[in-house]
């Protein structure tokens, strides 16, 4: 019986594999998310969460222990010298999802930096994109004159750590074609306002070592001890690849954004352990109970990121279009991600430390947070976007 079996999987893997799809089959998470109107309340969706393509085993055709590439190898030189043989010779497998950090229930989502196996403790990072209710693509988040807000818990995330929820202006396919067939539904098309380069390209190989750039929204990047809102703007519509100096510190894209982060803008006593924002706890951002803290910036008031703030703080975002831009972004639709990471060149210092926040220089390296916090980990859960006022209950006050 299990012989006859395995015959029948094994005739069905070239039909799968002319897909360029593996035989390990993809079960994305189900992560509850909701959407609000002010005429109809808020209605629950039932979309899921895919891990980036690769966090994914890409391997040769018939062997999985042959690699078609990964984060800090980049591409197998035999398998992809070319697009076109990358993607005749590498299959996509599914992935499982506890063993990368990611879990899910109901609405909520809990991303683990670390994973624990046979008592060894490995880094797993993992970063997923919310998929529409097809499954096949991702949910196109078109935020702009619209509100979203969430519940965080990170009282666990120390000095060092990131635990994001973002947008970056993603094809809503992951870029799925003839050389990328598997797209979206096995995390393609990643990009973002860092130009960053990486094996694949929207799913193809990327032969030139390009760079990936879009805009990029980030609604909230933080620890327990410090927390940053940060739009980044690119001159540039969609998934961009730029070479060279196009990728550059004065690139397409503002890498620096204009920030707001209470403690670099002044309030030291807004976010962390204990202070207004207590971070012991489970809170809703823009829940709207708390207000935001208030900088002062250049003799007037500012508690949201106004054309003022970034004018005086950022002014490669004001070249790339400021706001403007990012409202355009907002309105053509962003994808929706999620993740949890850490940082061995800079210890996360830009977010938490220094004139950032309160954590001293050596408290964020890596090495310690996993010898010390192998549990660090962030939820994310209650997530609703739509119109204004509509995804929670104001306070009248
Ligand atoms: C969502 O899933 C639940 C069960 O998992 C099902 O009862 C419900 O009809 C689904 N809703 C939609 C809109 O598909
Ligand atoms: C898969 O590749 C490995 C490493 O090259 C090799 O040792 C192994 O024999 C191959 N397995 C098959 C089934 O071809
Ligand atoms: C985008 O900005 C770069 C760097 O400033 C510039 O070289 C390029 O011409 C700009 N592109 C557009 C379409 O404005
Ligand atoms: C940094 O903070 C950690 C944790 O509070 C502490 O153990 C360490 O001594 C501090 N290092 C310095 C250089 O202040
Ligand atoms: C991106 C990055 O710096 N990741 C590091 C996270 O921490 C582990 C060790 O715990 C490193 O191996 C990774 O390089």
């Amino acid at each position: 019986m299990t012989r006859m079996l395995f015959a029948a999987v094994a005739a069905l893997i070239p039909l799968a594999t002319a897909q360029r799809i593996g035989s390990i089959p993809e079960i994305h998470p189900q992560l509850e998310t909701w959407r609000c109107s002010t005429k109809n309340g808020c209605v629950k969706h039932n979309t899921s969460v895919v891990l980036d393509a690769l966090s994914h085993p890409l391997h040769a055709v018939g062997n999985a222990s042959v690699s078609c590439g990964t984060w800090d190898g980049g591409l197998s030189k035999e398998l992809c010298a070319t697009k076109e043989s990358c993607a005749k010779n590498c299959v996509l497998d599914g992935v499982d999802y506890a063993s990368h950090g990611v879990q899910t229930k109901g609405d909520s989502l809990i991303l683990h930096q670390y994973q624990k196996s046979n008592g060894v403790v490995s880094a797993v990072s993992p970063r997923v994109y919310l998929l529409d209710e097809s499954g096949k693509n991702y949910d196109m988040l078109q935020l702009l004159n619209q509100e979203i807000s969430f519940d965080v818990e990170l009282s666990s995330l120390v000095c060092g750590m990131n635990g994001a929820l973002y947008l970056s202006e993603m094809l809503q396919s992951g870029g799925r074609n003839k050389l990328n067939p598997a797209g979206a539904q096995y995390g393609t098309g990643y990009c973002d306002a860092q130009c960053g380069s990486s094996p694949w390209i929207n799913g193809v190989a990327n032969v030139d070592s390009l760079g990936a750039c879009c805009n990029e929204m980030d609604l909230w990047e933080a620890n327990a001890r410090s927390t940053a809102l940060t739009p980044h703007a690119c001159n540039v519509t969609r998934l961009y690849t730029c070479d060279g100096d196009d990728c550059g510190s004065r690139g397409v894209c503002d890498k620096s954004g204009c920030g707001f982060n209470p403690y670099a803008l002044g309030d030291k006593d807004y976010y962390g352990y204990d202070m207004t924002v207590d971070t012991k706890k489970r809170f809703t951002v823009n829940g709207k109970v708390i207000h935001n803290a208030v900088a002062e910036v250049s003799g007037s008031e500012v508690d949201s990121i106004t054309e003022g703030l970034c004018e005086n703080s950022a002014s490669y975002f004001q070249k790339m279009g400021g706001l403007k831009q990012m409202g355009n972004a907002l309105r053509r639709g962003m994808v929706l991600i999620f993740s949890i990471w850490n940082d061995s060149g800079q210890f996360m210092s830009w977010l938490d430390s220094g004139s950032a926040g309160p954590c001293n220089n050596t408290e964020g390296n890596p090495a310690l947070i996993q010898a010390q916090h192998p549990e660090t980990s962030v939820t994310f859960s209650n997530i609703r976007w739509g119109d204004i006022g509509s995804t929670y209950a104001h306070k009248k006050n």
